[in-house]
């Protein structure tokens, strides 16, 4: 088993890389471009070094290295999780086979459109975060913020590699793609719609981990089941490294929403901008705003694309082994958000075009429960003032609900009324340049801004003020 990485080599790997000297020259001709691109378009703050977790293996009994690393010598490696020789394909019309070690010609159009746009969101991320090491709350943070980048780059890797060693040719002119797409570019912009959007201040960084790394969580989940073992390997290693993201989410929406909760119940006022933190309408704006943009990461309530995905065995279900029906929904219906006679509601559809909707319900259910957690907080502080999703027909460009405007409840608008109202449900510039004003970096160890709580714990068993970054 070739769990233990290879150090000898230049990219780490369990992949056994240095017996394929062509995909070895491969990746090492890719790795200069990457290099450029993370000097480029990556973390923006000059720093000398960073405490970071390194992926070096990927075995139960420990798979990350922890130490102080100048970030542009981060080992981005490439790892596959252990090999499960009996797996056999969960679902579709291939369910019972044996999985594939290589890409079936009929579906490598597909395959290799999934693995594309999957690794396009990884540099999309670094890129949308790249400035806002200048305005980190905490060393802790900072710590946290560029433990995200690294990881994302490495996801990046992973992508590569799959493009390299299985799709020739094109694989390798997609991978040169992913480097020169950017985030927010007008010639050339990354595929998904919120991997376009700003991440210009820190309450959208903790949304972002919180509502947009939970649908790479979900996106990941699927491809995790698929009949092409190298990806489903790969995404398996993946999620490991994810939870860790959504830590930084949660709990940064946490401490932001505790701090506000504190300062609002000791003066008894919701007015509490002029204390120096974030009012809670504005982080309502926030969470509107990044839930929404992510509910469209899903696609369409229907889509035949997922469809064939799901029958090919490309793309299965979250937790597919949990579900008990036939795996394969060739007779199965299920009822999906639509609009129907112009309305809002919901329509019947076959279980196979129906399963981005699967998909972004278990989402919502997960988003549901930081929402709950939040409120939590908010009770704890005494306050009757609650957070909530909103209406899954809010603000969406994608599927069922794009050609439409609703509010936060699901009432459908005119268009000029949305318009006029949208300020009352997402972040308007004010509201913006407001958050944006608190952003003054505290790069103090041990010291903390005063629109957020400091983190109950600190990082691998290190106290909150361990000096986590050294700047340069
Ligand atoms: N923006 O058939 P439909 C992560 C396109 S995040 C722009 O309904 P489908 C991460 C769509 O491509 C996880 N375009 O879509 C998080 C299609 O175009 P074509 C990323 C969009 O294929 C944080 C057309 O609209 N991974 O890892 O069923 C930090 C019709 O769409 C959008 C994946 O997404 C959009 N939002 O589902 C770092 C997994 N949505 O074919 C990382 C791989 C749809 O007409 N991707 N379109 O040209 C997929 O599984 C699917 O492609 C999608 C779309 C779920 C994205």
């Amino acid at each position: 088993m070739t769990t233990a990485a290879d150090y000898t080599e230049k990219i780490p790997n369990n992949v056994g890389l240095a017996s394929d000297r062509r995909l070895q020259r491969a990746l090492e001709s890719w790795q200069p471009d990457f290099l450029s691109w993370w000097e480029s378009m990556g973390p923006a703050l000059p720093t000398r070094d960073v405490y970071l977790r390194t992926a070096v293996s990927v075995g139960r009994e420990g798979w990350a290295h922890w130490g102080f690393v100048p970030m542009r010598e981060y080992r981005w490696g490439v790892f596959l999780a252990e090999r499960d020789r009996g797996r056999r394909i969960g679902f579709g019309q291939h369910k019972g086979e044996p999985v594939w070690d290589k890409v079936p010609g009929e579906y490598r159009a597909d395959l290799q459109r999934l693995i594309v746009i999957q690794g396009d969101t990884e540099p999309a991320s670094v890129e949308q975060q790249r400035n806002l090491g200048a305005t980190a709350p905490s060393l802790y943070d900072l710590r946290n913020l560029f433990q995200v980048n690294v990881e994302e780059g490495r996801h990046l890797w992973a992508m590569v590699y799959l493009l390299h060693a299985y799709f020739g040719r094109e694989g390798r002119e997609e991978a040169e793609e992913l480097l020169h797409r950017n985030s927010g570019s007008q010639d050339s912009p990354r595929i998904l719609g919120a991997f376009n959007e700003e991440t210009p201040d820190w309450l959208s960084f903790y949304m972002f981990t919180y509502f947009t790394d939970r649908d790479g969580k979900y996106q990941l989940g699927t491809l995790k089941e698929s009949a092409f073992d190298p990806l489903s390997r790969t995404c398996e290693f993946m999620l490991k490294e994810e939870a860790h993201h959504m830590m930084v989410g949660t709990t940064g929406v946490d401490r932001v929403v505790e701090r506000t909760a504190q300062v609002m119940a000791e003066n008894d006022t919701d007015d509490v901008a002029g204390y120096g933190v974030i009012p809670l309408p504005v982080i309502q704006k926030y969470l509107n705003f990044h839930y929404s943009v992510s509910l469209d990461l899903f696609g369409g309530e229907t889509s035949t694309n997922v469809a064939n995905y799901y029958t090919a065995g490309l793309k299965g279900r979250w937790m597919e082994d949990r579900r008990r029906d036939d795996h394969r929904l060739t007779d199965d219906s299920i009822m999906v958000d639509a609009l129907v006679d112009g309305e809002i509601g919901q329509a019947e559809v076959a279980a196979l075009t129906g399963l981005n909707t699967d998909l972004r319900r278990e989402y919502i259910a997960d988003c549901q429960s930081g929402v709950t957690r939040w409120n939590r907080i908010l009770a704890g502080a005494g306050l009757p003032h609650r957070l909530r999703l909103p209406h899954v027909a809010f603000n969406r460009k994608v599927g069922a609900f794009a050609g439409i405007e609703a509010t936060p409840d699901g009432e459908k608008l005119s268009a000029e009324e949305w318009q006029r109202r949208r300020g009352e449900w997402l972040p308007t510039d004010v509201d913006k340049t407001f958050v944006r004003s608190l952003m003054r970096p505290v790069y103090q160890r041990g010291k903390i801004a005063a629109w957020i709580a400091p983190p109950r714990n600190g990082i691998n068993g290190k106290p909150f003020d361990y000096e986590y970054v050294h700047l340069a």
